[in-house]
């Protein structure tokens, strides 16, 4: 649709960025923190450097939320690490965890920047791994124990709360992410059978935080991707419905509707996937309600028919390139969209279509949580660092989010990635998405300085307008 007027962002708009706390704080065993996952990895990518020390944010939290209350920014979403707040994922609390997040919370209000935070992003307590992580159903009262520490302690200043990262992408891709257990026997299987207790424990999060915190709201916060088919071939478009199913409509109809999207529940059927539900937990998905829905958006996905002979999975998969699933579908890559040095595809309008099927599904407010550009960014001779290609990708994106808003999708909020410079999931410090440069190399520190970007500038400029005249 052409819109011969479009209507402005809302006046109280989030502007912002994000970061989640293991690619950005450093101080990984520090004060008390215990290990999650991410530090037991046992092995990286070839040529990557670990998460021990990234962009030691923990350190420079004050230098860094000055930063962005430079950029005007109105919101800061990141996430909290759940082993510095109970280091063995359950019973002791650690005082140091809990006063990190005080002091981080409290700098960010003296800018009047609105704290959004993920109660879990990735970085699951390695003690509850080794009982089994979410294939164990005691790790669904271990998070709401966790959320219940949270909400006391941050309740009275926090006031938007994101429960789990990605949920579908741990599910999907955890191998690349590095949070798949590597001791699962049937990782297929399993992977369901966790998916449905994640999905129990943010039921219960979310229900508690409305009895503890009347005034808060609480969300999911889902990678969402619109999911095109490769041709107008019926089979393409069931193919497209499909992973649209498996990706995306599983995880929110399970969140907002308390129920299993039904093309998705036929799929685990088929594969003999399908997760034990015991008694009242269909109940307490049904009893939640979120307040609003977070997603993350990079890139729209293209399937084609699978014709279902062989496999069509390979290894090449991570958040944005899709795989397949024999007899399901089948990625493709989409010859009208270019796509970034890393191989993802870039579609501006794609988040477009994305907003507007979230929305027309669900009906609720929502705030996007992450979407950026990653790249190899330099510090020039003159010692400045030029990313016009990212000002570009955002720039598209807030332009096809202004034509969502002016289709009548709600939008509250937009939190790119990331709001500085933090060691990729799997693809190291090299990979970067911040506003905010942070000088250091692969496996050389160096002094970690900060240097705004040209788009630290540029975001500046579009947050002071309210993102007239993008
Ligand atoms: C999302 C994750 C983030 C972030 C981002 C970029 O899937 O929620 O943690 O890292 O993707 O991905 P990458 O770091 O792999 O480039």
């Amino acid at each position: 649709m052409k819109h011969t007027q479009l209507k402005p962002f809302p006046k109280d708009f989030f502007w912002g960025a994000s970061t989640s706390a293991y690619q950005v704080e450093g101080a990984w065993n520090e004060d008390g923190k215990g290990p999650s996952v991410i530090d037991i990895r046992e092995k990286y990518p070839e040529g990557t450097t670990d998460y021990k020390v990234a962009s030691d944010h923990y350190h420079r939290y004050q230098e860094d939320v000055k930063l962005m209350a430079e950029m005007g920014f109105k919101a800061y979403r990141f996430s909290i690490a759940w082993t510095r707040i109970i280091p063995n994922g359950t019973g002791e609390v650690n005082p140091k965890g809990l006063e990190f997040y005080n002091n981080l919370i409290n700098e960010l209000i003296k800018y009047k920047i609105e704290p959004i935070v993920t109660m879990y992003h990735f970085d699951l307590p390695y003690a509850l791994q080794a009982r089994g992580g979410w294939s164990n159903r005691e790790t669904i009262d271990a998070f709401v124990e966790y959320a219940k520490v949270l909400f006391e302690n941050y309740g009275d200043r926090v006031k938007y709360w994101l429960t789990i990262n990605e949920q579908n992408m741990m599910i999907m891709h955890g191998k690349a992410l590095g949070t798949l257990d590597p001791n699962l026997e049937d990782p297929d299987r399993e992977l369901y059978q966790q998916n449905h207790h994640m999905l129990v424990a943010q039921a219960k999060a979310m229900d508690v935080c409305h009895q503890m915190l009347p005034q808060a709201l609480i969300g999911p916060a889902p990678n969402i991707s619109y999911i095109y088919p490769a041709s107008s071939k019926p089979e393409d478009i069931l193919a497209a419905q499909n992973f649209n199913s498996i990706r995306n409509w599983l995880y929110l109809d399970a969140a907002v509707y308390g129920r299993y999207n039904k093309t998705a529940w036929s799929f685990l059927e088929e594969k003999g996937y399908v997760p034990t539900i015991v008694e009242g937990d269909m109940e307490i998905l049904k009893n939640a309600k979120p307040d609003f829905i977070a997603f993350n958006y990079y890139t729209s996905k293209t399937v084609e028919a699978s014709n279902g002979e062989g496999n069509d999975k390979n290894n090449t998969g991570d958040q944005e390139i899709v795989i397949g699933e024999a007899g399901v579908y089948k990625g493709h890559n989409n010859p009208n969209l270019p796509k970034n040095e890393f191989g993802w595809e870039i579609d501006p309008v794609g988040f477009r279509t994305t907003l507007r099927e979230v929305y027309d599904r669900y009906q609720l407010p929502i705030i996007i949580t992450e979407n950026g550009l990653g790249a190899f960014d330099k510090i020039e001779e003159d010692g400045s660092v030029r990313d016009p290609y990212r000002i570009d990708y955002l720039k598209k994106h807030l332009e096809q989010m202004q034509l969502a808003i002016t289709d009548g999708v709600e939008v509250f909020g937009y939190c790119p990635w990331s709001a500085i410079d933090l060691i990729s999931t799997h693809q190291g410090a090299k990979k970067r998405y911040g506003f905010i440069f942070v000088e250091r190399e692969e496996f050389d520190l160096k002094e970690l300085r900060r240097i705004p970007k040209q788009s630290f500038y540029w975001y500046k400029e579009v947050i002071a307008n309210n993102g007239e005249n993008l």
